[in-house]
């Protein structure tokens, strides 16, 4: 019994369609319906219309990535109650549709985000990157956020300052557009003066009452996707540590421990996402799947490399800092447990996270990390890695 292997597709806008993940050798998709804006009801019809399609084209929806969180119930103000009766009104049409795991996150303002899109590899393709004195310079001298200097230590702004000085006004714009115009999934893009505003509005949310505001949401929807068959997974920060003075609360192992203990039910789970958590050394990516894989409904592969400086870019998926091999035989010994306990949860969905662009994505307009060979190559690889240890365990 193989792990499912599924493929992020952005609906029918994605340049990458349903018979290329086909070709790359998936059996499942990954989607959301990313037209629905954030916090208003998915509507039945709009969810089956999705699955027809994906159907069609001889796949299954296997997983929602995601049903995003409304920023008024991170902050538990505003709208936040009509918000969470929406939020579990959209859970119960997606059960009534026959799906079954829904992915979301609880960062705020921003979902993942990162500074450089293209990336040069010394093979030619090209990566993503986190680098933290151009965020810094983003931070301090473009947006101008104020208290932003005590967020950083002297050394990094430093070379943010040397950063910015070296920006040609265009290469600024860029900068901008790649951290707040809204990667994709994110859903959400702002202006600096939008996005400022947006920060303010967070300025009394340290990361104890975003934690209570997440446990309080999950005390919401919880029993709600219990009702549903939904299995709820969390996926964490994106970097993994605080950026723009905002609350981190999904970063590690601890951060996990709290979620699942707040509400004591398999509903609440995680998405266990080796790039994010890969970001910070102390995180046991192995021991993270042996100790917390009960719950991991979903899993996202890929390999980030680090530097002490917190900068990072994304590697081949079986290069970087992850030791992929150990995190796979850990979740086909979760799989065996699952099987041997006699659950039905036994696919446990992985997919290829994001992918470099090579060969022909090169030339191609896609989605930042969501190239078509870049990704078919990382599935490949891990498919391979997969085998050989599921044969070396003769599994
Ligand atoms: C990036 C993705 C994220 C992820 C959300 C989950 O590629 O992993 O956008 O989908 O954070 O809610």
């Amino acid at each position: 019994m193989s792990l499912e292997q599924t493929w992020r597709w952005y609906g029918p806008n994605d340049p990458v369609s349903l018979a290329d993940a086909k070709q790359a050798g998936a059996t499942g998709i990954v989607t959301a319906l990313h037209h629905i804006p954030n916090g208003e009801v998915w509507p039945v019809d709009e969810i089956l219309k999705r699955k027809q399609i994906i159907e069609d084209a001889g796949l299954r929806w296997s997983v929602i990535e995601s049903v995003p969180v409304h920023e008024d119930i991170k902050k538990r103000n505003g709208n936040y109650e009509q918000y969470m009766a929406k939020y579990c009104q959209s859970l119960l049409n997606i059960g009534q549709c026959g799906l079954n795991i829904v992915c979301y996150n609880f960062m705020p303002i921003l979902d993942w985000t990162r500074t450089d899109l293209d990336y040069p590899m010394p093979d030619g393709s090209t990566a993503l990157r986190f680098d933290t004195a151009a965020f810094a310079a983003f931070d301090l001298y473009i947006l101008n956020r104020p208290g932003a200097e005590k967020n950083y230590p002297e050394t990094i702004k430093t070379k943010a300052k040397k950063y910015y000085d070296s920006l040609s006004e265009l290469a600024q714009k860029h900068l901008v557009k790649n951290i707040i115009a809204g990667l994709p999934g994110s859903e959400e893009g702002y202006t600096p003066a939008q996005f400022l505003q947006m920060l303010a509005s967070y300025s009394d949310i340290d990361s104890a009452t975003l934690k209570a505001n997440l446990v309080h949401f999950l005390q919401q929807v919880i029993p709600t996707a219990e009702t549903a068959g939904v299995l709820m997974c969390i996926h964490p920060d994106d970097p993994p540590y605080p950026i723009l003075g905002l609350p981190r609360v999904v970063s590690n192992e601890q951060d996990i421990l709290d979620i699942y203990n707040a509400v004591d039910s398999r509903n609440n789970g995680l998405t266990f996402c080796t790039g994010s958590f890969g970001v910070i050394e102390s995180n046991n990516l192995p021991g993270m799947v042996q100790r917390l894989g009960d719950r991991i409904h979903f899993i996202h592969l890929r390999s980030t490399k680090r530097d002490a400086d917190g900068n990072f870019y994304e590697a081949d998926h079986l290069n970087g800092d992850v030791d992929m091999y150990a995190v796979m035989k850990a979740l086909l010994e979760e799989q065996q447990k699952r099987i041997a306990k006699g659950r039905k949860d036994i696919d446990m969905p992985f997919r290829p996270d994001h992918g470099h662009k090579m060969l022909d994505d090169l030339d191609k307009k896609t989605n930042p990390g969501y190239s078509a060979i870049g990704r078919l190559r990382g599935l490949a690889e891990l498919r391979g890695l997969e085998l050989g240890i599921k044969r070396s365990l003769n599994l």
